[in-house]
C-alpha cells in the first residue's frame, strides 16, 4: 500500500523532483463542520461530570486552536508543541478506575469501552473524540491554510522524508496528556497476535507508560485478546509482558494479566461468532440458552397476564 501511494504520487507529480513519499489518507472534507460537530456532540452525550465542576467548552475557540497547531505548517515537521493549546481547551477529568489504553485492537477496544459508558479510552475524551479518525494538514494554496481533499496528509507512520507529521505528534501529544490525566486502576487491552505483544514503538509504551503518574496510578489490569484461544500463562507469562510488569513496578503500579477474559470475548464472539476462540463461549452457554428462554417465555405469558386483569 505504502508503495502504491508513492508510486502515484511519483507518476503525477514526476515533473517535480523532490515530490513528498508518505503514507496518508485523503484530507477529511468540511473538516471544521466535523470538528466544531464532535465537540459539540461531545458535551451533550459524551462528557463526564457535566455538572458544575467542569465548564462548556466553546467549539469554535476548539476548532480555531486545533486548526492553528498546522495550518500553513509543513505536514511533516511540526513543532512537537504545536497543539498544546488545543489539549488545554479540551483537557477535562478522567474518572477514576476506568481509563483504559489499547494496541492493536482499536475496534473491539472502542466496542468494550461503549463510549465511555464502561471503560474510557482516549478517544473517547475530549482531545481524542474530536479528532478521531480524521485526516488534516496544512496546505499553502488555500485561504486558511487547510487541506482540502484534494491533498494527501501524512499518517502517524514516519519515514525518513516524514518524519514529524501532523498526525503523529497530535496522537503523542494527546496520549502524553491522557496518561497524565488517569488515576487509580487503570486497563490495557493488547492483540495477543502481535509479536511482541508490548511492542518497543508502540504509542503505550513511548509516550504513555513514562507519563503515569506514580502514586496516583495504582494497579494495571491487562487483557490479552485475540481470535484464537490462548493457553493459560502462554501470554500472560512472555518476555515483553513480562517487561511491561517492570515498567509498571518501577512506578508502584500492581499488575495483573488475564488472557481472553470472557467478558472481552462476549463483545468479540458477538461481532465475529466464526472466531476459533468463540466455539467454546457458545458450547458452554447452549444449555443456559434454553433455559433462559423458558424463563422469558414465563415472564412474558406472566406480563400478559396482569396486563389483562388491569384493564
Ligand atoms: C527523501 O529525502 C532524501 C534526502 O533527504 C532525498 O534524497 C530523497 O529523494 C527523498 N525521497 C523522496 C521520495 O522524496
Ligand atoms: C467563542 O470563540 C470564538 C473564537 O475564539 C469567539 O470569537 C467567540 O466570541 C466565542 N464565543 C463565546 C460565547 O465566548
Ligand atoms: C507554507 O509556506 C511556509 C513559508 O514559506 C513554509 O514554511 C511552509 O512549510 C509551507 N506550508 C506548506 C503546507 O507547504
Ligand atoms: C519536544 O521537543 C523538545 C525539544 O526538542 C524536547 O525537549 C521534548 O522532550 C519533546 N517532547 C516530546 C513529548 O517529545
Ligand atoms: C468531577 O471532576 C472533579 C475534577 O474536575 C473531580 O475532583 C471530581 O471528583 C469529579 N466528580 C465525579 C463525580 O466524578
Ligand atoms: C489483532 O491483529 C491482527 C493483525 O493485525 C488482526 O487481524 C486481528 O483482528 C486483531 N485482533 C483484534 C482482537 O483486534
Ligand atoms: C485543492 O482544492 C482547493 C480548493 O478546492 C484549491 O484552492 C487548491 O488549489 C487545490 N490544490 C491542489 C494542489 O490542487
Ligand atoms: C526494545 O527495547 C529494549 C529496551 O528499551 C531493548 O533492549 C530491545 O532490544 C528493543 N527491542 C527491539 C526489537 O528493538
Ligand atoms: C512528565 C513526563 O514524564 N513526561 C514525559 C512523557 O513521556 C515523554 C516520552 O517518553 C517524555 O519525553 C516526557 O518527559
Amino acid at each position: 500500500m505504502w508503495f502504491t501511494k508513492c508510486f502515484q504520487l511519483f507518476l503525477i507529480t514526476n515533473v517535480i523532483a523532490a515530490a513528498p513519499c508518505f503514507q496518508g489518507n485523503h484530507a477529511t472534507a468540511e473538516l471544521r463542520s466535523r470538528v466544531i460537530g464532535r465537540c459539540l456532540e461531545f458535551q451533550a452525550n459524551m462528557m463526564f461530570n457535566v455538572s458544575c465542576e467542569e465548564k462548556t467548552r466553546n467549539c469554535t475557540d476548539v476548532w480555531e486552536k486545533f486548526s492553528s497547531g498546522f495550518a500553513f505548517k509543513d505536514p511533516c515537521n511540526v513543532k512537537n508543541d504545536t497543539f498544546r493549546e488545543y489539549i488545554m481547551a479540551t483537557n477535562h477529568y478522567v474518572p477514576k478506575d476506568k481509563a483504559m489504553f489499547w494496541g492493536g485492537v482499536y475496534n473491539l477496544a472502542h466496542r468494550y469501552s461503549n463510549r465511555g459508558q464502561s471503560k474510557v479510552t482516549l478517544e473517547d475524551t475530549m482531545p481524542g473524540y474530536v479528532a478521531d479518525g480524521l485526516s488534516f494538514c496544512g496546505d499553502n494554496s488555500t485561504s486558511d491554510g487547510i487541506a482540502r481533499e484534494n491533498i494527501t496528509c501524512p499518517s502517524t507512520f514516519l519515514s525518513a522524508n516524514c518524519s514529524s507529521t501532523v498526525s503523529s505528534v497530535f496522537w503523542t501529544s494527546a496520549s502524553i496528556n491522557f496518561a497524565k490525566s488517569v488515576t487509580g486502576e487503570i486497563f490495557v487491552m493488547l492483540n495477543a497476535s502481535r509479536n511482541p505483544i508490548y511492542r518497543n514503538n508502540s504509542y503505550f509504551r513511548m509516550y504513555e507508560v513514562p507519563n503515569l503518574t506514580k502514586g496516583t496510578v495504582t494497579k494495571a489490569t491487562v487483557y490479552i485478546v485475540g481470535e484464537s484461544p490462548i493457553s493459560k500463562g502462554n501470554l500472560c507469562g512472555s518476555e515483553s509482558i513480562l517487561e511491561l510488569k517492570a515498567n509498571l513496578a518501577e512506578k508502584d503500579i500492581a499488575f495483573e494479566c488475564q488472557e481472553n477474559p470472557r467478558d472481552v470475548m462476549n463483545i468479540l464472539c458477538g461481532d465475529n461468532p466464526r472466531a476459533d476462540v468463540c466455539s467454546s463461549i457458545w458450547k458452554t452457554s447452549r444449555s443456559s440458552r434454553s433455559k433462559m428462554n423458558y424463563h422469558a417465555l414465563l415472564y412474558i405469558a406472566f406480563s400478559v397476564f396482569t396486563f389483562s386483569t388491569w384493564f
